[in-house]
């Protein structure tokens, strides 16, 4: 077989040029034509006005904290209701949902510094050294200073190739891992009692559930050895701090929040939470994901996490903006989408966000888009999504064009500062947003970023201390920050440890959750199991990075293991058919000895020309709304002759 590499991917990557002036429309069978800003606003303030009621918000998780605060407070205050997401839902919710019910508090507990001065680092389904390649460089100074690093995955990473060992499970088998670890645990005598005694609840029922998960069971289902899954147990327990760091690789499933919870009761069990050095790290994808969640741009929360189903926090909301909050959750991305094929949800307003390529079965995002009376994308891009929509606003890029803060998966806020003008007309999002908003009958007047900033301290208990003075000063802080004069400990739940039960608060329960495989189930006909995820050389659908793809591989491929290649009779850069029971493409074949037999992979990339989404199924997560990117049924044909033409 031959693994020579070709230069050439499915065509070169689309190239996005930016947009320079707003696009109006009259119908959707016609193209867009320029328009004014006052036009364009003008017929967007229509559109929305007439859906008052059945509105939805998608907000930017690449955009400013403060662009973040002000889109939610538009769509509560404006449009009168809660229905504001982001694409937290596509990837992180499961774990904001998990931490949560664990701990009340959606954060990931610990520090980056903490990485460095850490005895075990487990990578879960985590491919940091592409997808997180700063924290990275913390984990390498972890490993550097003597911390030992296991990686969990089905594939053997670029991150896995720096652990000291790498479990390779089956797609879809994590909880299986995660109780046998329990398991072997309680029974080697290594559970930490006196914290679960002070801090946790439900470990009779926790250690009764794992019970039938023997190593040996363990093995046959996730097929790794059970040697393997013992050393971790061991490992994990003995260390004197350790962390737990995982990503989409958990999340990005039907039951994502039950495989959270696996993960947060071994921390429970052993007492890695809570510490300095010792914590769970769901490392979050987009820049600024973390603080569009903190800043209430989710369908649950108001800004600072606090929950809208406390009358005392609608109060505070209710008296600083003048309105009435409507007393239960709003609609997350995922429900949205089902309500635009109910036809109740009418009109949206999309900011810097791509579902049509992004959402599992991206056919089937795609009609529900289309079947909307009303879409406005602001974006700095003209991407499918937009090409969609009756207007489209040119935003200024919330890096480098605009000031502002951001938060990261450390919750460490950060100062952004403009540092270029945007091209053409674009306007800034915050300015873009209050412009419409005065034209619907709320006239806000903020100066700049930092008055909203400080409206924003002033309702959020959690960003309290922290001024822009400060940030800058500290170099970024990490919320909580309550008050003006101190900081507080890196990492969070320290109060799990405090001897007084009082001011010890709400114990962490175990998550009794239970083993379920994967719904799209492989046969016959789809005997391949897909799995997509990211390159490091390429950003999510690839808006802001097609024209930069790497020169060694441009474009799209589906990656099989050597033997599979073999088997199937194809090599390196010959285009195959990929289908699965919803979609089919034409992609290349890469060859990656990283795979295992029966185990593909493609990326997200490259959408304009291998739409990997039209093969993922939306089999979502109901507690967390976030679908099963990650196991997907798929078989692979090999294309007759004459249809090879490049
Ligand atoms: N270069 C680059 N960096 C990025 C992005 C990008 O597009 N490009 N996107 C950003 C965003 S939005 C996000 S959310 C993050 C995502 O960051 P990651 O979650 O690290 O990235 P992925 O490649 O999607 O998935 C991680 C790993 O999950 C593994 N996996 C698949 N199925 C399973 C399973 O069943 N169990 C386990 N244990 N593992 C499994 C995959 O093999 C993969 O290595 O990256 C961010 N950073
Ligand atoms: N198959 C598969 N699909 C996936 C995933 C997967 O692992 N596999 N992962 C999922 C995940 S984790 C995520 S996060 C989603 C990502 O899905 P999306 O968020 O839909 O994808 P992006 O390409 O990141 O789109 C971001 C958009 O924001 C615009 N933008 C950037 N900065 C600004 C700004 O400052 N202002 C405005 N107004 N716009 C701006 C960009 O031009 C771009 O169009 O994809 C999901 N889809
Ligand atoms: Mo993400």
């Amino acid at each position: 077989m031959s693994t020579r590499a070709t230069k050439r991917g499915r065509g070169a990557p689309k190239t996005y040029t930016r947009l320079t002036h707003p696009l109006v429309r009259d119908s959707r069978d016609e193209p867009f034509r320029r328009a004014t800003w006052d036009e364009a606003l003008t017929r967007a303030a229509d559109g929305l006005r007439a859906a008052r009621g059945a509105f939805g918000m998608f907000s930017c998780a690449r955009a400013t904290n403060e662009m973040n605060y002000v889109a939610q407070k538009f769509t509560r205050v404006v449009m009168g209701t809660n229905n504001v997401d982001s694409c937290n839902r596509t990837c992180h919710a499961p774990s904001v949902a998990g931490l949560s019910a664990a701990f009340g508090s959606g954060g990931g507990t610990s520090s980056y510094e903490e990485i460095e001065h850490t005895d075990l680092i487990v990578m879960w389904g985590s491919n940091a050294r592409f997808a997180h390649p700063i924290f990275f460089q913390h984990v390498l100074k972890g490993i550097r200073n003597g911390a030992r690093m296991y990686a969990v995955d089905p594939r053997r990473t670029s991150t896995a190739e720096w652990a000291e060992s790498w479990l390779g499970l089956n797609v879809g088998t994590d909880i299986p891992m995660a109780h046998a670890i329990g398991r072997e645990i309680i029974h080697a005598g290594l559970a930490n009692h006196a914290f679960i005694e002070r801090a946790t609840t439900g470990f009779e029922e926790y250690a009764q559930l794992v019970e039938p998960w023997t190593l040996s069971l363990a093995e046959k289902v996730t097929g790794v050895p059970a040697a393997a899954i013992r050393e971790l147990a061991h490992a994990y327990a003995r260390a004197e701090r350790a962390q737990l760091c995982w990503t989409l690789g958990i999340t990005e499933h039907h039951n994502g929040t039950d495989n959270v919870r696996a993960l947060i009761n071994l921390s429970l069990l052993t007492g890695h939470v809570g510490r300095y050095g010792s914590g769970l790290q769901p490392l979050r994808g987009q820049n600024n994901v973390q603080g569009g969640g903190d800043m209430g741009a989710i369908p649950n929360r108001l800004p600072g996490f606090q929950d809208i189903l406390d009358p005392d926090v609608r109060l505070k909301f209710e008296s600083a903006w003048d309105t009435v909050i409507q007393p239960h959750y709003g609609l997350n991305l995922t429900e949205m989408f089902e309500s635009m094929e109910e036809g109740s949800l009418r009109a949206v307003y999309c900011i810097g966000e791509n579902p049509a390529q992004s959402e599992a079965d991206s056919e089937q995002a795609i009609r529900r888009l289309r079947a909307l009376d009303f879409l406005v994308v602001q974006d700095i891009f003209l991407t499918k999504t937009a090409e969609l929509a009756d207007v489209v606003l040119p935003a200024t890029a919330g890096w480098a064009e605009t000031d502002g803060t951001t938060t990261n998966s450390e919750r460490r806020v950060q100062r952004v500062r403009k540092a270029v003008d945007p091209p053409g007309e674009a306007r800034g999002d915050i300015d873009i947003i209050c412009d419409l908003a005065a034209r619907l009958g709320h006239d806000w007047k903020y100066a700049d970023a930092e008055s909203v900033w400080n409206e924003l301290r002033s309702v959020s208990p959690d960003h309290y201390g922290m001024t822009y003075e400060r940030l800058e000063e500290h170099q970024g802080i990490q919320w909580p920050c309550r008050d003006t004069e101190r900081l507080e400990p890196t990492y969070l739940h320290g109060r799990l440890w405090d001897p007084d039960p009082a001011r010890r608060g709400r114990l962490a329960p175990f998550g009794l959750v239970q083993h379920d495989p994967p719904v799209d189930l492989t046969d016959e006909e789809f005997p391949i199991r897909l799995t997509t995820g990211r390159r490091l050389d390429s950003y999510n659908t690839g808006v802001q990075s097609g024209g930069f793809a790497s020169p060694l591989r441009r474009g799209e491929y589906v990656e099989l293991c050597p033997e599979d290649a073999e088997r199937y009779g194809v090599v390196v850069g010959e285009e195959v058919r990929v289908s699965s029971r919803r979609g089919s493409v034409v992609a290349p074949v890469w060859v990656d000895p990283g795979l295992r037999p029966g185990l593909a992979f493609m990326t997200m990339h490259f959408p304009d020309e291998v739409d990997t989404n039209q093969l993922t199924i939306e089999a979502n997560c109901p507690i967390a709304g976030t679908a099963e990117f990650k196991a997907s049924a798929i078989r692979i044909e090999k294309l007759p002759v004459a249809t090879i033409v490049r």
